[in-house]
């Protein structure tokens, strides 16, 4: 495995929904160990500690019920610059803060991609889609918009242009069991591939993930992956909001975590959507933590290189 110099990016993003807490996740990551047990595998850390949102208006053209949408916007603004700096020095893991974080860390890490011309990938590991335009969410809730915003989708009034969206078919989601119809819709005529829990259920999560890999490989491409705490089963993961039950187990979220290290293509990782305030002694950060280890490198034995393709 190679080194790396990971470069710690606090995001204490809570605008993206209602419900409040995800602004302690950064701390609450520092607090499990996660520079200590990147340390530990040899990489170099730098902590950039807690960013903030850079100030924003609103645009009268995005619709009333949309929610905090000046603070999201700032946010976008501030992580679109923090991502692309950051990849310039080294390995980006945004500390999140909720989803709509992912607006700015992925069109940040996308703008660096296409200045050193390197398709970007996005692996989204997630219960939910992400997919909405602040026009097709029924919520408000722009947690629920990051794939909209950075695929290039419309309606994101007030925002940063996107000026390098996130090609669809550079784009796979593994996890999903909730998904609104109007994502669904939309999902459906694009060119994103998704795997829902079902599929995953018959097909093991493996040999999609492994397909990916290899075309990421082929083109030479620079990887995100966004990893969403409901991701995860919440009976071992229940610091989070928006709780789905039937979510990947540990094994295959390490499974995951441990194809992408072996893979060596990640160039940058979200931690999103803990909640500590909804934590049991801290054992979802933990699980977070243990998982950003594994996609960086830690082994109990070493395998083959992608033995599962
Ligand atoms: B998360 C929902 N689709 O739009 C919506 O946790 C949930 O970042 C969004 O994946 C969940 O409000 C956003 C019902
Ligand atoms: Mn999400
Ligand atoms: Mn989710
Ligand atoms: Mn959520």
């Amino acid at each position: 495995m190679t080194t790396q110099t990971c470069i710690l990016v606090g995001a204490p993003v809570d605008s993206g929904k209602n419900r409040r807490g995800c602004l302690m996740g950064p701390d609450a990551y520092r607090t499990a160990g996660l520079a200590e047990a990147l340390s530990d595998l040899g990489h170099e850390v730098q902590d950039m500690g807690n960013l903030s949102p850079a100030p924003a208006e609103l645009d009268p053209k995005l619709p009333g019920h949309v929610f905090a949408a000046i603070e999201t916007a700032g946010w976008t603004a501030t992580l679109m610059q923090a991502g692309q700096v950051a990849m310039a020095q080294g390995l980006p893991i945004f500390l999140g803060g909720d989803h709509s974080l992912s607006l700015g860390s992925v069109a940040g890490v996308a703008a660096h991609a296409a200045a050193t011309g390197r398709p970007q990938f996005v692996l989204w590991l997630d219960a939910h889609s992400d997919f909405h335009t602040p026009q097709s969410t029924a919520s408000g809730n722009l947690h629920g918009t990051p794939l909209g915003y950075v695929t290039g989708r419309e309606g994101f009034y007030g925002f940063p242009e996107v000026n390098h969206p996130v090609a669809q078919d550079n784009i796979c989601i593994l996890g999903l069991r909730s998904v609104d119809m109007a994502e669904r819709e939309a999902l459906q005529q694009s060119d994103i591939r998704y795997h829902d829990m079902r599929a995953i259920d018959e097909q093991g999560i493996a040999a999609p993930l492994a397909a990916f890999l290899d075309d990421v490989a082929a083109e030479g491409g620079a990887l995100h992956v966004s990893l969403d705490v409901d991701f995860l089963d919440p009976s071992f993961a229940p610091a989070v909001g928006t709780t789905v039950p039937g979510g990947a187990t540990i094994r295959e979220a390490h499974l995951v975590m441990e194809m992408i290290s072996d893979s060596g293509l990640m160039t940058s990782l979200d931690l999103v959507e803990l909640n500590p305030f909804l934590d049991d002694r801290g054992r979802t950060a933990q699980v977070m933590v243990d998982l950003a280890a594994s996609a960086l490198g830690r082994r109990v034995f070493d395998r083959p290189t992608r033995a599962f393709s």
